[in-house]
């Protein structure tokens, strides 16, 4: 289904005098405290977040999927949906693909496709932690560690390919993660294994065209729980370092340990000029895999803070890292899932946006820790929420997204299409 913009905009001003009272009052007190309102517009306008093309159906856990209905069951209706999100929000105007899972038979007409909705294409994400129907050989003891060569070539020609399936679509990135590892003491020699993954790497690294990244993602555990091969940003880090410039880590927010200092690790691999792409979701025990947001948006404010430091430094050699949003699982409608991570997203870079710099450093020159956290906390209590909302209407989509996708009866509409029992590919 195609967005009817009438209809939004028809929607939108019905919530308009209660956005216009909150907007007036929000950005008179930030220009009062000296910050450019229109300035914070644009850059929250232009923050995009990508979508990964396995959370638009229910992902479900090792122990059930339970199908909520009209879910996409092409990469056509994918990149539907994603446009449809994108038409909402504004703010979703990239898409993640998985290879073998969406795999573009057509590079042209898909990105073609994908154009209509005004939609680019992020990271392609590799997949060597399954084995596809007719694979020659297992991935059960491993793909880039295996410690056989045949099952790594495979595992890197595997690679080669989905580079050049993005290549097809425009997409500049590649994104490894690996669930190599061992489930028992003595199983692996870890250091033998690490060796295998950085050869394996190389040769990945080797047929990367001159622009493109590559993105290594770690991740502590599961589905291998004794050790995994890039279990940690040091490890990543260090196969990154070894690698070359077009080599990067990746963060995805559910891996790691509990109580890590995430944004700790964020200011270090910037600092490096070494933090290439993020995987937001959140988490309470492990690789949840949550709404963004939904249980810790103080740390996801503090990660952005060290983001935002991190971008707006004038010395800073970090790229502007691919943001993506990695969530998925079992309760909620996918696509309202994702509204709620972009907004969560959009709310916790426009808090890091207010703090106030330059008084930060000067309290921690002084060493004065409570006028350090009046700092933070000050711009982490403020309410944006309208200035988000203000910059969303003004790049056409809703004031209230989720409120827009519930009036249209997206989800009615999709089930009509496509029908209730629906298994999208992928996961
Ligand atoms: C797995 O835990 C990771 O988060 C990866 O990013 C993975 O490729 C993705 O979640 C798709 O399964
Ligand atoms: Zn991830
Ligand atoms: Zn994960
Ligand atoms: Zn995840």
């Amino acid at each position: 289904m195609k967005l009817d913009a009438q209809h939004l905009q028809a929607h939108n001003q019905q919530a308009a005098a209660d956005h216009r009272a909150a907007f007036d009052y929000t950005a008179a007190r930030l220009t009062r405290h000296g910050h450019d309102v229109p300035r914070l517009l644009d850059k929250i306008a232009a923050l995009q977040i990508a979508i990964p093309s396995w959370a638009l159906g229910t992902g479900g856990t090792r122990f059930g999927r339970f199908s909520g209905g009209g879910e996409p069951r092409t990469l056509e209706e994918k990149i539907a949906d994603v446009g449809l999100l994108h038409a909402i929000n504004r703010g979703s105007g990239a898409i993640s693909l998985h290879i073998p899972w969406d795999i573009p038979q057509d590079a042209a007409a898909i990105r073609a496709l994908a154009q209509s909705y005004d939609l680019v294409f992020d990271a392609v994400n590799s997949n060597t932690f399954q084995d596809q129907p007719d694979q020659a050989l297992s991935y059960k003891f491993g793909s880039l560690s295996h410690s056989d060569k045949a099952y790594r070539r495979l595992a890197v020609q595997h690679n080669i390919d989905v580079i050049r399936h993005g290549e097809g679509l425009g997409s500049r990135a590649l994104t490894v993660w690996l669930s190599d590892g061992s489930c028992f003491p003595g199983q692996q020699n870890f250091r033998k294994a690490f060796q295998r993954t950085l050869e394996s790497l190389q040769e990945i690294y080797t047929a990367l065209p001159a622009d493109w990244k590559v993105l290594i993602e770690y991740k502590p555990y599961e589905p291998n729980f004794y050790s995994t091969v890039i279990q940690d940003w040091g490890t990543s880090h260090l196969l990154a370092a070894k690698l070359g410039k077009k080599a990067y880590s990746l963060v995805d927010l559910g891996h790691h340990l509990p109580n890590t200092n995430i944004e700790q690790i964020v200011a270090t691999l910037m600092m490096e000029g070494k933090l290439g792409g993020f995987h937001f979701n959140d988490s309470k025990y492990g690789d949840d895999d949550l709404t963004v947001g939904s249980i810790r948006p103080y740390q996801l404010f503090l990660i952005f803070n060290e983001l935002v430091y991190g971008m707006e430094d004038p010395a800073t050699i970090n790229p502007t890292p691919a943001w993506m949003i990695d969530a998925s699982h079992n309760v909620k409608d996918p696509l309202e899932d994702l509204l709620q991570s972009v907004e969560a997203i959009r709310i916790a870079y426009t808090q890091a946006l207010l703090v106030n710099r330059e008084e930060l450093e000067a309290a921690r020159e002084n060493n004065d820790a409570a006028r350090a956290q009046e700092i933070l906390q000050d711009a982490f209590r403020t309410d944006v929420r309208s200035l988000v909302a203000e910059a969303r209407q003004r790049q056409g989509g809703a004031l209230n997204p989720i409120g827009l996708f519930r009036h249209l009866n997206v989800r009615r509409q999709l089930v009509q299409e496509r029908g209730l029992k629906t298994i999208s590919t992928g996961l």
